[in-house]
């Protein structure tokens, strides 16, 4: 009995950890996946804290009212209280219920509109990442690394190469150094879009006309993965997003060789100035 029992909590053990390990995988959802994905930025960092704070918070209200719906049950049912009493009002009471879920409010806001200022913006970043939602693709450029661009489409069904995870992988995908503050300016030119990436705590509306802005800071390499987060159309889920970490040389590296293969995006320096003195000659 003993033996059986022993073999009966191994295994849920096991049970439980293989939850726990699925949980763990860096950067994309994973079957029986129990809990956020693990944080790669201090945004989602103080994104899964305030979810704790939150939850014991949820969970103490739920457990209170159950027993205040338990005590009523027993207390007050017809047979155990045949005549009710006739009061209406507690002064004592009512203060109590109003200034108790007061303090509750108080106690989640701070937390939260300190985080939601800390998400919003990074002063000085390191460099910029600019994001371009099109139906049904994103793209990418990196203005401050000499401005090239690309797009960045889903790579289908049928052409997956093996370990490549179905709806998710792209051609191009875009590259990032980890310990770097990273500016995100998103965008669209014809619907909203929303670039969404759950290990970075990001989420924000691609806007067509207008310029939103957040930050990341990715704490290790690997490969995360996000979707467009907002209705757009019919290829709405196969517009994926792989953001590739590396390290800082790695990605001065990068950044060499995608500058010749993504050549014809950029802005031609010679051409612009040329421009120039022309308008300059003309004044
Ligand atoms: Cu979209």
């Amino acid at each position: 009995m003993t033996l059986r029992l022993h073999a009966l909590i191994t295994g849920a053990a096991l049970f439980l950890l293989s939850f726990g390990g699925s949980a763990l995988a860096d950067g994309i959802a994973t079957p029986w996946q129990m809990n956020f994905q693990e944080a790669a930025s201090p945004v989602m960092e103080r994104i899964e804290d305030f979810h704790n704070l939150l939850f014991w918070i949820i969970t103490a209200i739920t457990l209170f009212v159950l027993v205040l719906l338990i005590y009523v049950i027993v207390k007050f049912n017809e047979k155990a209280n045949p005549v009710p009493s006739k009061t209406t009002h507690n002064t004592f009471i009512e203060v109590v219920w109003t200034v108790v879920p007061i303090i509750i409010l108080v106690v989640i806001a701070v937390p939260s509109f300190k985080l939601l200022f800390y998400q919003d913006k990074y002063e000085n970043p390191d460099m910029t990442l600019k994001v371009v939602g099109h139906q049904w693709y994103w793209s990418y450029s990196y203005p401050d690394q000499g401005g090239f661009g690309f797009d960045s489409q889903i790579v289908q069904e049928e052409d997956l190469k093996p370990g490549q995870p179905r709806l998710l992988t792209v051609d191009n995908s875009v590259v990032l150094p980890i310990d770097t503050n990273i500016r995100v300016l998103q965008t669209a030119d014809d619907v909203i879009h929303n670039w969404a990436m759950p290990a970075f705590g990001m989420k924000l509306d691609a806007v067509p006309g207008r310029t939103n802005e957040n930050w990341v800071r990715i704490t290790k390499t690997g490969d995360y993965y996000g979707q467009c987060s907002e209705l757009c159309g019919v290829g709405h889920a196969y517009m994926p997003i792989h953001v590739k970490a590396v390290t800082k040389e790695e990605f001065a590296a990068w950044v060499a060789t995608a500058k010749a293969k993504y050549a014809d995006s950029m802005p031609a320096p010679a051409a612009e100035e040329a421009q120039v003195k022309v308008a300059q000659a003309k004044n």
